[in-house]
C-alpha cells in the first residue's frame, strides 16, 4: 500500500496529526513495523558540490545570492574531490550520497557533463546516488538515469497555499514538472518539505496532500525543520517544538506506509530522546556527518553513539531497489575522443618542432 486512502483529505490528515501524541506514535510505529525493518536506519551523506550564488529567492535558503549570509561559495567540485568524499562517507557507513548544487536548474553544459561523471563514479562505488540540482527536463533526467542515478531530490517544500510566501522565482507547478520528469526517466523520487517556516499545520498537511494526489508518491520523503540562518528572510523564525517534528514524521509514516521518511535538517536542535521518538514513529534515515549542505549537523560520532544506545543498525545500500547500471554517456565519450585527438595533435606538433630545432643547420660562410 503506497498511500493510505483513509488519509486522502486534508481534514483526515489534520485529525491524524492532532491525535494524542503517544497514540499517533503508536499507530505510526505499527505501520512502520509492517512495512520496514524498524531496527534499520539509513545513513546518507550530503555533499554540496556547488555552493552559494544561487539566483533563486527561496526564503529559507542561505545559498541564495541575494541574501547576505556567511556561506563560502564555491564553483562545481572536481569529479576527483567528489569521489574522494564519497569514499570517506562510505567508509563511515553511509550507503547513500546526495549531491546538492545551488542551481536554479540543470543546464546542458560542461558542469552537467561533470555531474554525469560524478554520478557514474559514485554509483560504481556501490552507493545509492541521489542528486538535487534544481529543475530539470526529461532529457536531462534520462542522462542522469543512464549514468546510474538512483534518486532525484526535489522538494515541494510546503503547501501550494503557503508556497508564494516562501518563493517567488519559480512556481509550484515547475516543481511538480521536475518531479514528473524524474519519474518518467525511471528515477526514484525523493521529495518532501520544511516545517517551521511560519506555516500553519494546515500547510504541512497541504504538503502531504500534494503527494497524496500524485499517481506515484515519492519513495522517499525528507522532513526538514527550518535551519534559520542569519541573513535570510527567515532568520528570526523561532525553532519549532520537537513534538511538531515527531508529529510530522508520524503522520507522513502513516499516510505513506512504503516510503522512507527521512529525518533531515534540524537535528542539532533535537534531543536524542526526541530523535528516538522519530525513529519509533517511522523515520528511516538521517543525514550523517557534521555538515548538511552549508549548516551544521550532529557529529558523526554522536550519531554512532545514538545508534548504539537505541540499538539501531545502519541500512545497506539498495535495500529498497536494484542498483542502476551506469551506461557510458555519448556526450562524454565524444568529449573524451575530441580531447584525445587534440592531445595527439599537440604531441605531434611538439615532436615536429623538436625535430626541426635539432635538424643540422646549413651554415653559409661568406667571403
Ligand atoms: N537548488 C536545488 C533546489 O532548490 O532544488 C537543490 C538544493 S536545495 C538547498 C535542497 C533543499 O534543501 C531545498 O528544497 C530545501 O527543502 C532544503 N533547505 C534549504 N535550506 C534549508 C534550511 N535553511 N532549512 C531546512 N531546509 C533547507
Ligand atoms: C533535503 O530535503 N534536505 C537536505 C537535502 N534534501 C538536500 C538539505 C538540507 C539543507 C539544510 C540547509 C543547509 O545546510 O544549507
Ligand atoms: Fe537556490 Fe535551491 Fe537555495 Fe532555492 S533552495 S535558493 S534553488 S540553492
Amino acid at each position: 500500500m503506497k498511500v493510505n486512502p483513509q488519509y486522502s483529505t486534508k481534514e483526515a490528515l489534520l485529525e491524524l496529526y492532532n491525535k494524542p501524541l503517544l497514540e499517533l506514535v503508536f499507530e505510526a510505529a505499527t505501520v512502520h513495523r509492517k512495512y520496514h525493518n524498524p531496527r534499520e536506519v539509513q545513513m546518507s551523506s550530503l555533499l554540496s558540490i556547488k555552493t552559494g550564488g544561487c539566483p533563486e529567492d527561496c526564503g529559507y535558503c542561505p545559498q541564495a545570492a541575494r541574501y547576505h549570509t556567511d556561506v563560502d561559495t564555491h564553483k562545481l567540485m572536481t569529479v576527483e574531490t567528489v569521489v574522494e568524499q564519497a569514499k570517506n562517507a562510505k567508509a563511515n557507513g553511509a550507503s547513500r550520497l546526495c549531491m546538492g548544487a545551488a542551481w536554479r536548474e540543470v543546464r546542458d553544459n560542461r558542469d552537467f557533463d561533470n555531474v554525469i561523471e560524478m554520478v557514474q563514479s559514485v554509483n560504481d562505488l556501490g552507493m545509492e546516488v541521489c542528486c538535487t540540482l534544481g529543475m530539470m527536463n526529461e532529457d536531462q533526467a534520462l542522462r542522469l538515469k543512464k549514468a546510474g542515478l538512483f534518486a532525484y531530490n526535489h522538494n515541494l517544500d510546503t503547501s501550494p497555499d503557503y508556497y508564494d510566501d516562501v518563493i517567488s522565482t519559480r512556481e509550484y507547478e515547475d516543481r511538480l514538472n521536475t518531479i514528473d520528469n524524474a519519474r518518467k526517466a525511471g528515477i526514484s523520487v525523493c521529495s518532501g518539505g520544511i516545517i517551521g517556516m511560519g506555516e500553519a499545520v494546515e500547510d504541512r498537511m497541504g504538503l502531504l496532500l500534494s503527494y497524496m494526489q500524485m499517481e506515484n508518491p515519492p519513495e522517499s520523503i525528507p522532513i526538514n525543520a527550518l535551519v534559520a540562518v542569519e541573513g535570510t528572510p527567515m532568520a528570526e523564525q523561532k525553532p519549532i517544538e520537537q513534538w511538531e517534528m515527531i508529529r510530522m514524521v508520524a503522520t507522513t509514516r502513516i499516510a505513506f506506509p512504503q516510503s522512507i521518511v527521512r529525518l533531515s535538517a534540524g537535528r542539532t536542535k533535537m534531543s536524542m530522546e526526541a530523535q528516538a521518538l522519530c525513529f519509533m514513529a517511522g523515520a528511516g534515515s538521517v543525514f550523517a556527518g557534521d555538515k548538511l549542505l552549508t549548516t551544521p549537523n550532529p557529529e558523526f560520532n554522536e550519531d554512532v553513539e545514538m545508534f548504539k544506545i537505541l540499538g539501531l543498525e545502519m541500512k545497506a545500500p539498495f535495500a529498497d531497489g536494484e542498483q542502476p547500471i551506469s551506461e557510458s554517456d555519448p556526450i562524454i565519450e565524444a568529449r573524451k575522443a575530441k580531447e584525445a585527438a587534440r592531445a595527439k595533435e599537440l604531441a605531434e606538433a611538439r615532436e615536429k618542432a623538436k625535430d626541426e630545432n635539432f635538424a643540422p643547420r646549413k651554415v653559409t660562410v661568406e667571403g
